[in-house]
């Protein structure tokens, strides 16, 4: 089974070039998943291939039509079973590591509706979207880029996209922390040398320090997150550590 992504859009380029580079380039190359880029203006049905128009109602700005996304989805995917179809819009739930989780498992094709203009006439996600996705609480000028971001992460999260199923594993957010410092040659670069346990060979305190300075990061930056973490018996040892090492800092030592 490989994951199926489509997204309709009216300027295919912009996600050919993000698709086109490393690791999901050789991932689509393999066949671990496929994109198809679908251009929606080829599903205009006038001559001038317009897919938007005035509102009703008045107010400034356009809105996309409905029926070259229905026609799409009736030429496409005719079969409501086996797709399911995503529109990117502000108003959606928000996307989350959890979120990619549940996509890297669906069986149906992903269908993104990327929006461009004000807004898609409401028949669109009445009759034809399962779902509607935010990335975040900001407003964008497409759904081009929610569309890349949602691919991206969701694809990295499929058996064989990356190399080594690990560094999958080891990150942050499977761990439910945010992630240890990194540090790679040279040992002293400017004046700045690297932690001395790294240097040390010694695996089992190398883990430790890592899992420490994970607790220690995601109490400073994102301490909500630290709330839904389950911390082990070693865990809460590690955290009683960074406390009495802050409070030895306070103290002036
Ligand atoms: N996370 N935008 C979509 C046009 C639009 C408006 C309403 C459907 C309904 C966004 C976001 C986002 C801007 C993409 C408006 N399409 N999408 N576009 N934040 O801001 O996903």
């Amino acid at each position: 089974m490989s994951t199926k992504f489509h997204v309709v859009t009216i300027f295919p380029e912009m996600l050919e070039t993000y698709l086109g580079f490393s690791i999901l380039k050789r991932a689509i190359r393999n066949n671990i998943v496929s994109v198809e880029i679908h251009n929606l203006r080829d599903y205009s049905p006038n001559k001038h291939k317009t897919v938007d128009d005035s509102p009703f109602g008045g107010g400034a700005g356009m809105v996309m039509k409905p029926d070259p996304f229905f026609r799409i989805v009736e030429a496409l995917w005719p079969e409501k079973e086996k797709r399911k179809i995503i529109m990117l819009s502000p108003r959606g739930r928000l996307f989350s590591q959890d979120s990619a989780m549940e996509l890297s498992h669906e069986e149906k094709d992903i269908i993104f509706f990327c929006g461009r203009y004000e807004a898609i006439d409401q028949r669109v996600s009445d009759y034809l979207v399962d779902e509607e996705i935010s990335i975040g609480d900001y407003i964008l000028t497409g759904g081009e880029l929610p569309a890349l971001v949602i691919i991206d992460a969701v694809a990295r999260l499929i058996p064989g996209v990356l190399g080594d199923f690990g560094s999958t594993e080891e990150e942050s957010f499977s761990w439910g922390l945010l992630d240890y410092p990194h540090y790679t040659r040279p040992e002293h670069f400017q004046g700045m040398s690297v932690p001395g346990v790294l240097m040390s060979g010694n695996h089992r305190e190398i883990n430790r320090w890592r899992k420490k300075q994970a607790i220690k990061t995601t109490l400073e930056k994102r301490p909500e997150l630290l709330e839904r973490y389950v911390l082990t018996d070693k865990d809460r040892e590690l955290l009683e550590e960074i406390k009495e090492d802050n409070n030895e800092l306070d103290r002036g030592n």
